[in-house]
């Protein structure tokens, strides 16, 4: 079997001879405008990004390689006994753009599993933190701290021709997500479990020996955590996490400092921190009803509460999407399967049929429709991770899968540094002033 390096360079190359000629013959051809609203408006529906890995259509949510998350669950290959496919696979799919077989997955996973020895002076930083720091904020430096081991940023010191960096980053890239699940783990033992590190088990797949790393080694906490690590891995290229990561990259810094930077953008409250957000606002919710199982008219007088106060309900809306989130309905789904009768799951269900209509009744939310975020954190507190804080770790572990394989895609496209142009508000006045013909415009 040839390697995942050489498969992804034998369908990667041909693609980049093509987007060349796309360039060469047809670079004058426009995709899309900008209208002023658009650029003070976070440049919502404005394509100038091209993404390999995956598209999100506002109806019908996500596609991986053009394959929904429904037949993904079907067709990727899972553990021995399992039902939830294995995150390795889905990686694959991105790199390579090709449903694997059982031995491409088997192949990645022997390879993170090679790869996730990590130095002792990396836990020493994250031992130098105060042990109250964020995870997001301690994930994120374990990150940055192991950015001295990057082949990428040492390939380019060395001189190495810059058709050939690819190739580095996709060694960094199998590194980095190799040695995450071991940096999250760490966190998590030492700001919740007494600092009892767990060894890794070298017969577990990646996602499941995550799991096993946390001291969670229940069946189907494991089978959540690989659906967990899939559907989380990408969302195409706009959102906060994967931009800020292809947007550092582009400046040729390596895979670590890109990743550590979409991380601090996944751990805002808009994006993954959502997450966290979710089950601190349910429980408080509960707790200032007295606890128990509130009624779906408490609910909607809690939710009115929330805008009331000039605030977000959280796990609801999106900036693309225009339907229930389909990792919503995988998550609700795996929950009817694993745990139809759990409390929490069951506030969640019932704040689904009370929220969109509150939020479609203020005339301005876009997407009054659950996203990802209003759904995990019930299904990890059934398994006893109860550490909130910790939820968007999980997430960023998996984010990586998306991003770091489009970082590989970028180096061998050879996509330059991002630069759009940016204006002033003296600018568009002057330009709105010309529109309506009242003077001449300069720029
Ligand atoms: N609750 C209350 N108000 C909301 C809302 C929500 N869930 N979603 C949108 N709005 C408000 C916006 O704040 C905005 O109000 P103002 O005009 O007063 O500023 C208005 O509705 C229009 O916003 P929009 O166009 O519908 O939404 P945006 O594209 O600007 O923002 C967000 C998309 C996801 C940031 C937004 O829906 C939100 O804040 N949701 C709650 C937080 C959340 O769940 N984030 C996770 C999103 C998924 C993700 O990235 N996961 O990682």
């Amino acid at each position: 079997m040839s390697t995942l390096k050489e498969r992804f360079a034998e369908k990667a190359m041909p693609m980049a001879e093509k987007v060349r000629g796309f360039i060469k013959d047809h670079g004058d051809l426009t995709i899309g405008k900008v209208s002023i609203a658009q650029a003070y408006g976070g440049m919502r529906g404005v394509r100038a990004l091209v993404t390999e890995t995956s598209s999100l259509d506002p109806e019908r949510g996500i596609r991986f390689r053009g394959y929904p998350i429904p037949e993904l669950k079907e067709k990727l290959p899972k553990a021995p006994g399992g039902t939830e496919p294995l995150p390795e696979g889905l990686f694959y799919l991105m790199l390579v753009g090709e449903l694997p077989t059982e031995e491409d997955v088997k192949f990645i996973s022997d390879e993170w599993r090679k790869r996730a020895e990590i130095s002792n002076s990396v836990f020493k930083a994250l031992d130098a933190l105060d042990v109250d720091t964020h995870p997001m904020t301690q994930f994120s430096i374990g990150v940055m701290a192991m950015q001295g081991s990057s082949v990428f940023a040492k390939a380019y010191r060395d001189g190495v021709n810059k058709k050939e960096l690819w190739e580095y980053m996709y060694e960094d890239v199998m590194n980095l997500i190799a040695k995450l699940p071991r940096i999250a783990a760490y966190i998590y033992n030492r700001k919740y479990r007494n600092n009892q590190q767990i060894e890794p088990n070298n017969d577990l797949d990646w996602a499941a020996n995550f799991a096993h790393m946390m001291g969670f080694d229940d069946d189907g906490f494991q089978a959540l955590m690989r659906l967990y690590m899939t559907i989380h891995a990408d969302h195409e290229g706009g959102n906060v996490s994967a931009h800020t990561t292809h947007l550092v990259g582009s400046a040729l810094s390596d895979p670590y400092l890109s990743f550590a930077a979409g991380m601090n953008g996944l751990a805002g409250p808009l994006h993954g921190l959502a997450n966290q957000e979710v089950i601190r606002w349910i429980l408080s919710m509960k707790e200032e009803l007295g606890g128990g199982k509130p009624t779906k008219e408490q609910i909607a007088q809690y939710v009115r509460e929330t805008l009331a106060a000039g605030k977000v309900v959280p796990g609801y809306g999106h900036a693309v999407l225009r339907q229930t989130d389909p990792r919503y309905t995988a998550q609700m789904e795996f929950a009817k399967e694993h745990m139809p009768d759990d409390e929490l799951v069951n506030i969640v269900w019932d704040i689904y049929d009370v929220v969109p209509d509150i939020l479609e009744a203020t005339g301005k939310v876009k997407n009054p429709w659950p996203n990802v975020d209003a759904h995990s954190g019930a299904l990890l507190l059934h398994y006893g991770l109860k550490e909130y804080d910790f939820y968007t770790v999980l997430f960023g572990v998996s984010r990586a899968l998306g991003v770091l394989a489009s970082l590989c895609w970028d180096r061998l496209l050879g996509l330059p540094i991002e630069r759009p142009k940016s204006t002033t508000s003296t600018w568009i006045k002057n330009f709105i002033d010309e529109q309506k013909g009242e003077t001449a415009f300069t720029d």
